[in-house]
């Protein structure tokens, strides 16, 4: 029997996991197989990744409720599901962007007990040059805490290639000073300079992926020790899921609505020092027409990766953020960002779902 390839895409919050693996995906599926994607997060469901990579026609699954690393026979379920039944040559999945310990858990666990099954593809890590300044020399404070320096570091001990993303931000001095920096921190491992958004060079990490397969090596990146704990300890996640509608049969300004939110856990943020280095919001209004947006932290400008283009009476909405702050203190930020759009725009909302919770919160498992 054929392998099925398998290839986990990790890297920081927002550095454009979804936005390269959509492009991967498109890229395979025309030129060398199928691809199909599983998108992984914690939290029980409603994932603005899922929803929006779904719209691009790629094969999208979802693994909820925790991370891969510890839902390897559920993995499992899904890819033999993705290969059997819709003929993925290639799956796959993120690891959300705290998250470390993939390579242990996920590749040696599966490379022990289903290599007969499965190949494993190169281990990809998806580097947003504005947030490597954080561990470079010049040590960029970068509104973040630290402590979270580890999770980068780590994510690319892992790798066995690796992508700085979002090169159309960057002039070509500038992205040849981040690829030597990551050659030198990385060695051996291939890095490629791409733009996930503009699908610019990713033929070249897709033919390296499908040619190559994993390393498997042995890191010591202190899962579990005391920098990995505090690290996790400063973040947390939230996910809502709620409807929208006007009063008397009027029309709604969805784009204008998501920013007046997104304007709203902005100003709650800001004041305390707190920051959101994702916060994704997905709404859809009629058939097709839907908005996705991303903010990736306070100081940066709310970044649409599709607008909504019509006025539309109703919208239902999901709101992931991943938030630098304790989970106390977003959850009434979120509620008052909510409830001043919902005013402004002269809504009614209906919450359907609602979670909020830090990693290590007292009580959570
Ligand atoms: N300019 C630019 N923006 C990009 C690029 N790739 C991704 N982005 C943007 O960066 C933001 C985050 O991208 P995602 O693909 O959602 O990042 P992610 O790593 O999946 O984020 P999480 O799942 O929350 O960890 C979105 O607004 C994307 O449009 C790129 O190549 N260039
Ligand atoms: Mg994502």
């Amino acid at each position: 029997m054929k392998k099925n390839k398998f290839m986990i895409v990790s890297g920081f919050l927002g550095a454009g996991k979804t936005t390269t693996m959509i492009a991967l995906a498109d890229y395979i599926d025309k030129n060398m197989g199928k691809a199909a994607i599983i998108v992984n997060d914690l939290g029980a469901k409603n994932l603005v990744d899922a929803e929006y990579t779904a719209t691009t026609g790629c094969s999208v699954t979802e693994i909820t409720g925790g991370c891969i690393c510890y839902q390897i026979d559920n993995l499992i379920d899904k890819l033999r599901r993705l290969r059997d039944v819709q003929n993925a040559d290639i799956t796959m999945s993120d690891i959300h962007g705290f998250g470390v310990g993939a390579l242990n858990f996920v590749y040696h666990g599966l490379h022990e007990k289903f290599n007969e099954e499965f190949e494993l593809a190169p281990f990809l890590v998806i580097v947003d040059p504005m947030r490597l300044r954080m561990i470079m020399p010049e040590k960029a404070d970068i509104n973040l805490p630290e402590e979270i320096a580890y999770l980068l570091r780590s994510q690319l001990a892992e790798a066995d290639a690796v992508a700085l993303n979002k090169i159309d931000l960057l002039d070509e001095g500038e992205a040849g000073k981040f690829v030597k920096f990551l050659e030198e921190t990385c060695p051996g491992v291939p890095v490629f300079a791409i733009s996930a958004k503009q699908k610019k060079n990713i033929a070249e990490i897709a033919e390296h992926v499908m040619s190559h397969t994993a390393g498997l090596k042995t890191v010591d990146i202190g899962y579990g020790g005391s920098d990995f704990i505090v690290a996790e300890s400063k973040l947390c996640w939230y996910n809502r899921r709620f409807f929208i509608k006007t009063w008397d049969g009027g029309k709604i300004d969805g784009n204008a609505f998501i920013d007046d939110f997104i304007e709203g856990v902005r100003s709650g943020l800001a004041p305390k020092k707190r920051n959101i280095p994702h916060l994704k919001i997905f709404a859809a209004g009629g058939e097709d027409d839907f908005g996705k947006a991303s903010l990736l932290g306070v100081g940066c400008k709310t970044e649409y990766d599709k607008k909504i283009e019509n006025l539309h009476d109703k919208f239902r909405v999901i709101v992931n953020g991943r938030a630098a702050c304790e989970s106390r203190l977003l959850s009434p930020i979120m509620d008052e960002a909510l409830e001043k759009a919902v005013t402004k725009n002269g809504v009614e909302c209906q919450i359907f779902f609602t979670e909020c919770f830090g990693m290590m919160d007292e009580g959570k498992s």
